[in-house]
């Protein structure tokens, strides 16, 4: 089999109910997504998204995802999608870093191999396991002011009726309301239920020391509490809790570090952070191994980026995993139909051959860029 011809195609995705509240301000009301379409010789297609949001916290821009894609898929015609693994060191090899301008490439080779092998990703993943996936919802506050604790109870509970059982916080500000929002959302807790306070890098080590003594004693676990891994090793031992790693997991050698540095219990894999399926595969493998817990996610995206998530999920032993999230949950435009979606607060993949997708060509307009 060969790749023929590879597409590009720009959407725009409204964040479901508008801008939200972040500590340090109003997030953007929509972000930029980049969606990819490999067709190869055997008529077996395979689709990709990568929606970096750099233009609010995460490293990634949509504009080098846009010039980078058409470079890398020129090496890429006339090669063969099962040789994943090839391509991605000899990608690697020409473009060193910028890893999620490659995510939506190696996600649409893992969908090829799918559909082209009759079996949905998750099981070409590693096999796939039984359980549905628990998923998170980071509690959005819409109202400008509204940063509150009594905003956050409100919306912890609203998530809960939809049917959510792990809370993720947005914090990182003033470590005063921090610990006001945290001790909130605890209060509430039920069985079975978590609360997770994502700083997203955005408190000083003092701040963290500071939030983390103080919520010491609650079922709390802390998520990127700075912006620095050596920030976050320093950090660590004020945490009672278990400690979440996001923004600073880039590499399987950042996994090794925060690891052998005693700083990490759970690693939040970003597929599109990472690279793609293979890279995010090979971090995860590592952790489990290692006897770390993973969270299966990733920045942002519409059916495409869930789908992955889903597979990937899906692949995981539930003994490791804490969740994943159904990021079709955030935005407002389908871009493909064939994803199972949420069911309450638990998603499950496909079992459809590949990712289990249709593009909605009506969504998409014409391409950006074909390379052919
Ligand atoms: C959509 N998320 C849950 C995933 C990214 O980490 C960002 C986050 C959010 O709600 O902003
Ligand atoms: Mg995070």
């Amino acid at each position: 089999m060969k790749i023929t011809r590879i597409s590009v195609f720009a959407v725009e995705l409204p964040t479901k109910g508008g801008a939200y509240r972040r500590p340090w301000g109003l997030s953007p009301a929509a972000y930029d997504s980049t969606i990819v379409k490999i067709e190869t010789d055997a008529g077996v297609f395979g689709l990709g998204e990568v929606c970096p949001i750099g233009t609010h916290y995460m490293r990634g821009w949509a504009g080098a995802v846009r010039s980078g894609v058409p470079l890398i898929a020129k090496a890429l015609i006339g090669e063969d999608p099962f040789q994943v693994e090839r391509l991605n060191r000899a990608w690697d090899a020409r473009f060193r870093d910028d890893q999620y301008v490659k995510a939506p490439l190696d996600m649409a080779l893992w969908d090829i191999i799918g559909r082209a092998s009759d079996r949905p990703v998750s099981e070409m993943l590693g096999g796939r396991y039984a359980e549905a996936a628990p998923l998170y919802r980071s509690v959005h506050v819409f109202d400008e002011n509204g940063f509150s604790p009594d905003a956050i109870s409100e919306r912890c509970r609203h998530y809960r009726a939809e049917g959510y059982r792990h809370f993720q916080l947005k914090v990182g500000g003033e470590p005063d309301e921090d610990i006001a929002m945290i001790a909130a959302a605890c209060s509430e807790l039920r069985a079975g239920e978590r609360v997770i306070a994502d700083a997203n890098c955005g408190w000083t080590m003092s701040s963290a020391i500071r939030v983390a003594q103080a919520v010491r004693d609650l079922p709390v676990v802390i998520e990127q509490p700075c912006r620095t891994l050596e920030e976050c090793i320093a950090v660590r031992p004020h945490c009672g809790g278990p400690v979440k790693l996001d923004e600073s997991m880039e590499t399987i050698q950042d996994v090794l570090r925060a690891f052998h540095a005693g700083a990490v219990d759970i690693v939040c894999i970003k597929v599109g952070r990472v690279g793609g399926l293979t890279k995010a595969r090979r971090m995860r493998d590592l952790c489990l191994d290692l006897g770390l817990t993973v969270c299966a996610d990733d920045v942002w995206g519409s059916e495409i980026v869930s789908s992955s998530l889903a597979h990937f999920a899906q692949s995981t032993d539930p003994k490791h995993l804490i969740n994943t999230t159904d990021l079709t949950d955030y935005v407002t435009v389908r871009t493909a139909d064939g994803f199972p979606g949420r069911d309450g607060g638990e998603m499950t993949a496909s079992t459809a051959p590949g990712l289990g997708l249709n593009l909605r060509l009506d969504a998409l307009g014409a391409p950006i860029a074909v390379v052919d």
